[in-house]
């Protein structure tokens, strides 16, 4: 069942006003207090819209999160039942640093419809629209990825552009990559930002590549199940206590290849404001009594797409 429109603008005010929180901590490099500052208005924001409201995706377990733990309630426990996956502040490293990309994100689903994905890497693939569907797949490898890639766009592997988080282990990627004379695209962090970089006509990304955090993978394919692009990812656990975890949030194939409709079953409602200028959205302009923000709007059953600058009274 679709969620009402109505909801849109609500959830919206709490990644601004969770944008707004951590931006106020920009440059301090100090990232858990921005971070909190984040949360703590997200949370508000979440409390006062009427709805019964579950965090699946969240600060973390109970246990080492005070607030929008895993299974917390959010919202006045009236009304429609919603599943919520939250980052009140992708890109903690940038806002202590003040620099680009740092955005606070949410995704909203009625219960049941996204994928509680713990807090350990997963593998993910992803690429933009207008594409022949099951273009890609995690088992193919890079190599033919890139060459099915190539292919379907018409061009060869040089004049395609690859994002994939800087880090050692992605060395054989890398490699890969460099081998077909593919353009690399290196984020430092922040790759909900970095996925979604494969939907924008504009944007020079034709596939992201790589690991990274499993909650920001549900959270990308949020954004890219309304932008009509194609994602796949897969958890990859480093211990058994990782898998232990995993299973207790309920799945029990541990091996198990996502795509989009995977992640997010049904209709979903996307947001992310800028903490700081990035490349989807400009971060919040900070006023005496009010602040200006950017946020990326997207729902996919009303076919909702847009930026919304705000103007919001402190
Ligand atoms: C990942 C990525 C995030 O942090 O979780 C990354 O998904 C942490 O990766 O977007 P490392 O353990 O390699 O540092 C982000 O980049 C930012 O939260």
């Amino acid at each position: 069942m679709d969620i009402d429109k109505k909801f849109i603008y609500s959830f919206a005010l709490a990644t601004e006003r969770a944008a707004f929180g951590a931006s106020l901590y920009k440059g301090k490099n100090d990232k858990i207090i921005a971070d909190k500052a984040a949360v703590d208005e997200m949370r508000t924001v979440l409390n006062s819209i009427s709805m019964n409201g579950k965090i699946v995706i969240g600060e973390g377990e109970m246990d080492e999160a005070p607030m929008l733990y895993i299974n917390e309630k959010v919202g006045n426990q009236q009304g429609e039942e919603f599943d919520i996956a939250v980052d009140p502040l992708e890109g903690t490293n940038f806002t202590a640093k003040n620099l680009p990309n740092a955005l606070s994100v949410l995704a909203v689903s009625r219960k049941g419809n996204l994928l509680h994905a713990p807090d350990i890497y997963m593998e993910k693939i992803a690429v933009g629209p207008n594409l022949p569907e099951n273009l890609i797949d995690l088992d193919f490898g890079v190599k033919k990825n890139i060459e099915i890639l190539s292919e379907a766009k018409n061009t060869k592997p040089e004049n395609l552009t690859a994002c994939i988080l800087e880090r050692p282990r992605h060395e054989t990627i890398i490699n890969s990559l460099k081998k077909m004379n593919v353009k690399i695209k290196f984020i430092s962090d922040g790759d909900v930002s970095g996925v979604i970089s494969v939907s924008d006509n504009k944007s020079p990304v034709d596939i992201y590549l790589g690991i990274g955090g499993g909650p920001e993978g549900v959270l990308a394919a949020a954004a890219l199940k309304c932008l009509g692009c194609q994602m796949q990812t897969r958890l990859i656990f480093n211990n058994e206590e990782e898998k232990i975890r995993t299973k207790k949030l309920g799945i029990k194939d541990l091996n198990q290849k996502y795509n989009i409709n995977d992640m997010v079953k049904d209709d979903v409602i996307f947001c992310a404001s800028g903490v700081t200028d990035g490349d989807i959205v400009k971060g919040i302009e900070n006023f005496n009594d009010y602040f200006l923000s950017e946020t990326l709007v997207l729902h996919k059953s009303s076919n909702t797409n847009k930026i919304i600058k705000n103007k919001i009274i402190k």
